[in-house]
């Protein structure tokens, strides 16, 4: 395993001049010719997004495209993992807007769109989910940190809550009899967490939009901690000063907890996180026997931002 290199173009390099590395003019799928059949995964109208490619990258297998498209968790389109890719083909993203508001001095809405031409970049981070899988995944996006500094955060500020959207008409979930989460879908990270640089919004993967099961057309990445913090379809970031409610936490405290940083050491109260199963090539439950690294493998990165705290009280 090749060791985690830091990023080596620092986040403020990612600005508005920076035109090179814009995202281009769009190529659709069926003008890609054969490679649009070439993977299960790709038959939603993807993208091909422009980026600079980073260093963020963990010298691991990347799990095929395939798997990392069509075994998800999005409960607005099923409770199954394979239900999003099945279920989420009605889904528009586009145009898209996110509101960002709350204990900021200038609250703004975004469109997405305009927020993609600052400039994306390429990284390739560990994933893990709280059941135990993970994946290594090349996420477009970029650092929150810099469409946080736009709204400019106030003092008092010390949270930052996200939202998904609430739209019945596209997302079936929303409109059963029996539903299997309240709605919308919320998170949330302390602010320091969410402008830390392994923190971005992600517009894309494997070169291309984000399928519509991963999160169209933008939601959260924080790979130090387990997969639910990655709160999908987001249409509205709120600064706050208390902490935000996230949902699954609200459902089930003693199982999810607020800060949810990836820990071998504390056990899902029905199942033990010291040991993980790598996504690849089709073998979901093959051996569930990769150690599960503390933060995820990340833990030179971020582990100070929790000096002090007893991680298994708040795990
Ligand atoms: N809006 C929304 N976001 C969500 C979820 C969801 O059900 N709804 N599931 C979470 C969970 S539990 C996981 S593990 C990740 C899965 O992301 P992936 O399908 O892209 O791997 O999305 C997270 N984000
Ligand atoms: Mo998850």
């Amino acid at each position: 395993m090749r060791p985690y290199r830091p990023l080596a173009i620092p986040a403020s390099e990612i600005t508005p001049e920076a035109h090179y590395f814009q995202r281009r003019d769009i190529l659709r799928m069926a003008a890609a010719g054969g490679l649009a059949l070439a993977a299960p995964g790709l038959a939603f109208g993807t993208e091909m997004l422009e980026a600079k490619p980073s260093s963020y990258d963990p010298g691991e297998d990347l799990t095929p495209e395939a798997d990392v498209t069509s075994f998800n968790n999005f409960y607005e389109f099923g409770t199954g993992k394979a239900d999003p890719a099945k279920n989420s083909g009605q889904f528009n993203p586009r145009p898209w807007t996110i509101q960002v508001d709350g204990m900021v001095g200038k609250p703004a809405e975004f469109d997405l769109d305009a927020l993609m031409a600052l400039g994306l970049e390429e990284r390739i981070y560990r994933m893990r989910c709280v059941e135990a899988w993970s994946m290594v995944i090349p996420w477009i996006g970029f650092p929150l940190a810099s469409l946080l500094d736009k709204v400019e955060p106030l003092g008092s500020a010390k949270y930052v809550a996200f939202e998904t959207v609430v739209r019945p008409e596209e997302m079936p979930e929303q409109r059963g009899v029996f539903q299997p989460l309240p709605w919308p879908y919320v998170e949330g990270l302390r602010l320091d967490e969410a402008r830390h640089p392994l923190t971005i919004l992600s517009m894309g993967l494997y070169g291309k939009t984000l399928p519509n099961q991963n999160g169209a057309p933008v939601r959260l990445v924080t790979p130090w901690k387990y997969g639910f913090k990655g709160i999908k379809s987001i249409v509205r970031i709120t600064l706050t000063e208390e902490q935000p409610v996230s949902t699954w936490n609200r459902l089930a405290p003693n199982e999810y907890g607020f800060y949810a940083n990836v820990n071998p050491a504390v056990d899902h109260p029905r199942w033990s996180q010291a040991t993980e199963n790598r996504v690849g090539g089709g073998g979901f439950f093959g051996s569930n026997d990769r150690p599960t690294l503390p933060f995820n493998g990340y833990g030179d990165e971020v582990a100070s931002l929790y000096d002090g705290m007893d991680l298994t009280v708040n795990f």
